[in-house]
């Protein structure tokens, strides 16, 4: 009970993997920089505890070997100071300091300089999921991203809405999503795994849901996972409603809308085709299939009483053919 206050819920709860074994180890360094970053961390913690010691060892020392006598005085000590003392003291912290210094510089400038034969990636922030698009393929996921493993890989980033911070611990990369700006991260994964992602700005009331997974894979499972991710056709023999739930698992429905009547940014789609919904003014309309097309080409036109107009616009990002399997998955949420 103690326990699980101090290490706060189950990761497996809040839907983001591990991170590692045990809340007591250090997070697992999954890419190059992030291992070399751990060094720096380490040595500089090493360095403090070694001073500490030194230093509050000293002072101890001298407490006690100085002491005031119970009664009398010392005589004072003739010595003014050692400048030999003096100059050691001042000259090795020093030196430290410099290489510290230099050590952090280099490897930051490596950190934000990513090579130029890096895999492009672009990722936009929005109130409250990731979009991860990969220009070559047009793939596009959703609070999620795919990267394969040995190879650096450039992000751009930017917001559609408010300041987001993408946040990848594993990789121990983190940098703001800006709404109207370009910022760029890069890295390149040393581990096959799945790792979370998160949000690291305060961005809305559901900030905290703003997760997502980061999976390192081989290079031929990220060909074959971005081949998969750009094209979402019906496969031969698939039904409507399967296919739509792919369409749904693909295009982010999942991180707004549930299917099992729980309500998460948008209302739960379970049992919604055919029932009458109250809208925001207060009329109500029957939801078929005009009114899933419509809003997912003008989410806005008609708000659901009791919710935000958060829900983006699909205009030209969905097939006419996705559509309907979208319609057909709904109807089918019983
Ligand atoms: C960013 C969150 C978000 C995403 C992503 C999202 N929606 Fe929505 N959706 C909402 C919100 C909020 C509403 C209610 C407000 C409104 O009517 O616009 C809504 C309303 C709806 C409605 C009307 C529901 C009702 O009860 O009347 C349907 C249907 C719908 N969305 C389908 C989808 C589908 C299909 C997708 C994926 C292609 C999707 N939405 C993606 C937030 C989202
Ligand atoms: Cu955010």
């Amino acid at each position: 009970m103690i326990l699980n206050l101090l290490l706060g819920p189950d990761p497996a709860l809040l839907g983001t993997p591990q991170m590692s074994e045990s809340p007591f180890s250090l997070l697992p360094a999954a890419s190059t920089n992030a291992q070399e970053l751990d060094n720096v961390y380490l040595f500089i913690t090493a360095l403090c505890a070694i001073s500490f010691v030194i230093l509050i060892g000293a002072q101890i020392y001298f407490m006690v070997k100085y002491k005031k006598p119970a009664s009398g005085h010392r005589k004072t000590s003739p010595l003014t100071h050692s400048g030999k003392l003096e100059f050691w003291w001042s000259f090795i912290p020093a030196v430290l300091l410099i290489g510290l210094f230099a050590w952090g510089e280099t490897l930051y400038m490596k950190m934000v300089a990513p090579p130029d034969d890096a895999l492009q990636i672009r990722v936009t922030g929005q109130k409250w999921f990731w979009t991860v698009e990969y220009p070559d393929s047009g793939a596009k996921l959703t609070d999620e991203i795919i990267i394969p493993i040995n190879v650096p890989v450039k992000l751009t980033l930017t917001s559609n809405d408010v300041i987001h911070s993408f946040y990848i611990p594993v990789f121990r990369q983190k940098k703001d999503a800006v709404p109207g700006r370009y910022t760029n991260m890069w890295f390149e994964a040393t581990k096959v795994g799945v790792y979370p992602l998160f949000c690291a700005e305060y961005c809305g009331d559901q900030h905290s849901s703003m997760i997502g997974t980061a999976k390192v894979v081989s290079m031929e499972d990220f060909e074959a996972a971005i081949e998969e991710a750009s094209r979402i056709v019906q496969l031969p023999n698939e039904p409507l409603p399967d296919y739509g739930a792919r369409v749904f698992a693909k295009r982010g429905c999942e991180s707004c809308h549930s299917v099992d009547g729980t309500t998460k940014t948008g209302p739960s789609l379970k049992g919604k085709y055919g029932a009458q919904e109250t809208l925001a003014d207060g009329s109500t309309v029957t939801i078929d299939d005009n009114y899933i097309r419509e809003s997912l080409m003008e989410p806005n036109a008609k708000i659901v009483q009791g919710f935000a107009p958060q829900m983006p616009s699909f205009t030209g990002q969905l097939t006419d053919e996705q559509i309907v399997g979208l319609i057909e998955y709904i109807k089918s949420l019983k």
